[in-house]
């Protein structure tokens, strides 16, 4: 089943100048590229993006991380691509995500209060529609 999902290139990714390789490698898998912008969130959108981890030790680190610099926020379709990119990206823990992933290649810890592990992709299909909704209000449905 074609699927959608939201991937987000974090701050981290971008200030590294790794956009082009986290598209590179969604791409190179076989998923195309439903939409495409660099933007800066903001507090209220992040409140929603990340509702589901408010009040955890590492929330208010995370979105002070998220509101560092810019973001490149895309909907990547493709067969599966939900479970496919999280594959793509690997664990969440960078120095546990295995070689040959995203994280577990371009992403380590830094010992900081919050994982900067590079990309973001949403962890199933409910989620999909409800982050689509939230960065790309125009396409989502
Ligand atoms: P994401 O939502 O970004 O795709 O990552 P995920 O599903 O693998 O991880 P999740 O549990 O949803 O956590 C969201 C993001 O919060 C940061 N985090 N840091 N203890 C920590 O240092 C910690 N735990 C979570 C990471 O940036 C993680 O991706
Ligand atoms: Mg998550």
């Amino acid at each position: 089943m074609t699927q959608r999902t939201l991937v987000l290139v974090k701050p981290d990714g971008v200030r590294r100048g790794l956009t082009g390789e986290v598209i590179r490698r969604i791409e190179a898998k076989g998923y195309t590229l439903a939409a495409l912008e660099l933007r800066t969130a903001t507090r209220e959108l992040l409140a929603a993006h990340y509702a589901e981890h408010e009040g955890k030790p590492f929330y208010e680190p995370l979105v002070e991380f998220m509101l560092s610099g810019p973001v490149a926020a895309m909907v990547v379709e493709g067969e599966r691509c939900i479970e496919g990119f999280r594959a793509l990206a690997g664990a969440t823990d960078p120095t546990a995500a295995a070689p040959g992933t995203i994280r577990g290649d371009l992403a380590r810890d830094w010992g900081l209060k919050v994982q900067q592990n590079l990309v973001h992709g949403s962890d199933s299909p409910e989620s999909a529609e409800r982050e689509i909704k939230i960065w790309f209000s125009e396409i989502a449905g």
